[in-house]
C-alpha cells in the first residue's frame, strides 16, 4: 500500500483550542502526524510517495468559490487590520438572522465557520492545501492501478462542508478524492466514514447526489459533536435520497456493536455497487481517546481493516481524527495491515 504525506501540515499549528471552558493545547496537533509516520516506518507497509498539486478545477467542484476565496485570504486580511494571533470564530448566524456574508473580517469568520474550537492561523491555508494534495495524490495512485493508498492528511477534512469549516477541518479531503474518481470515469463511489464523529461536511457536499454513497458510523449527535447532524433519518435529499446512511451509536459502544454497524454499511455499499471506496479514517473510536467514548482496542483496528480489505475495492484511506497520540500510529497501521492482509 502506498503512503502519501507532506511535511507542510506543520504550517497549521494553532496556539490553543477552546475546550470545556479553557484554552487548551489543541488535540489536533502536529505530533499526531509524527507518531503515525513513525509507526508506518516501523511497519514498512509500502513506498512513500511525494504529493503533487491537484488541478485548479477540482476544489471548486467540492467547495464554493466564495468560501475558497475567504479561506485563502482570511489571515492576510486579519493581519492587514493589525491583528496578530490566530482567528477564533465567535459569532455565528443563528435562527432567523440574515445569512449574508458581512464585510468585516470577524463577521466573515463566523459566517464561514460552524464551531469555535477551530482556529484559522497564518499557515492554515497552505497546510489545508497540502493536505488535499496528499489526498488527491493517493487517489491518482489508485486510479493508476494501485489497489489501495493511505493519505496522511493533516488537517483532517470530513467536517468541512461546501462552504464552512470547523471540527479541525477546512478542505474536505475525502470529498475531493471521491470527486476525482468520478472525474476520472468512475460511475459511483462510496465514502465510508469510520471516525468517531459524524462527517457532516462530507454529507453536506453530496447530500443531493446519487453518484456518491456516504455512510457514516459515529457517536449519536444527541450526545456528541457535531450535535446537529448525523441522525439516522438523514438519508439524502432529492436525487440523493437513499445515498446517505447514518449509523449513530450510543456512548461507550463496544466493538461488537460497532462491527454490526460496519457490516450493515458495507453490505449497503455492496448492494449499490461502487467502483471505488474512500475511507474517512478516524481512530478516535479507540477506547483511550481523550475526547471520544467508543471502546475499540488496538487489535480491533486490525479486525475491521480485514473487513474493509475483503471488500476487494480500489480504496483510498484519508486520515481524519484520533487524539490518543501514543496509540494513534499503531491504530492506523493496524487498519492498513488488516486491509492489506485481506485485500486483493
Ligand atoms: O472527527 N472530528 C473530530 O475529531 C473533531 C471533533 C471536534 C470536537 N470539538
Ligand atoms: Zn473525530
Amino acid at each position: 500500500m502506498k503512503i502519501v504525506a507532506s511535511p507542510d501540515h506543520r504550517l497549521h499549528h494553532p496556539a490553543g483550542e477552546l475546550y470545556e471552558g479553557d484554552l487548551v493545547p489543541p488535540f489536533e496537533c502536529p505530533e499526531r502526524w509524527d507518531h503515525i509516520v513513525a509507526a508506518l516506518e516501523g511497519a514498512a507497509l509500502g513506498e512513500v510517495a511525494t504529493p503533487r498539486p491537484l488541478p485548479d478545477t477540482l476544489l471548486p467542484r467540492v467547495h464554493d468559490e466564495r468560501y475558497l476565496a475567504f479561506l485563502s485570504t482570511a489571515h492576510d486580511v486579519w493581519r492587514a487590520e493589525g491583528h496578530r494571533g490566530d482567528m477564533i470564530p465567535t459569532c455565528f448566524p443563528a435562527r432567523r438572522m440574515a445569512p449574508r456574508e458581512p464585510l468585516d473580517i470577524e463577521g466573515r469568520l463566523g459566517f464561514f465557520a460552524f464551531a469555535s474550537e477551530t482556529s484559522l492561523t497564518r499557515g492554515t491555508w497552505a497546510a489545508a492545501r497540502s493536505s488535499v494534495d496528499v489526498a488527491y495524490t493517493a487517489q491518482q495512485l489508485v486510479g493508476a492501478g494501485d489497489n489501495s493508498a493511505f493519505a496522511l492528511c493533516r488537517p483532517p477534512g470530513h467536517h468541512a462542508g461546501r462552504d464552512y469549516f470547523g471540527g479541525y477541518c477546512f478542505l474536505n479531503n475525502a470529498a475531493v478524492v471521491a470527486q476525482a474518481f468520478l472525474d476520472d470515469g468512475a460511475s459511483r463511489v462510496a465514502i465510508l466514514d469510520v471516525d468517531f464523529h459524524h462527517g457532516n461536511g462530507t454529507q453536506d457536499i453530496f447530500d443531493r447526489r446519487d453518484d456518491v454513497l456516504f455512510a457514516s458510523i459515529h457517536g449519536d449527535p444527541r450526545h456528541e459533536f457535531p450535535h446537529f447532524s448525523g441522525f439516522a433519518d438523514e438519508v439524502g435529499t432529492g436525487p440523493g435520497e437513499g445515498f446517505t446512511a447514518n449509523y449513530p451509536l450510543a456512548p461507550d459502544t463496544s466493538f461488537t456493536a460497532w462491527m454490526e454497524a460496519l457490516d450493515s454499511a458495507t453490505r449497503r455499499i455492496d448492494r449499490i455497487g461502487v467502483d471505488a471506496l474512500v475511507v474517512s479514517l478516524g481512530v478516535d473510536t479507540f477506547v483511550g481517546d481523550p475526547i471520544s467514548t467508543f471502546r475499540l482496542t488496538t487489535a480491533d483496528f486490525t479486525s475491521y481493516g480485514h473487513h474493509l480489505g475483503a471488500l476487494g475495492l480500489p480504496t483510498v484511506y484519508c486520515m481524519e481524527g484520533g487524539y490518543a497520540v501514543d496509540a494513534i500510529g499503531t491504530n492506523v497501521v493496524n487498519v492498513l495491515i488488516g486491509h492489506q492482509e485481506a485485500g486483493p
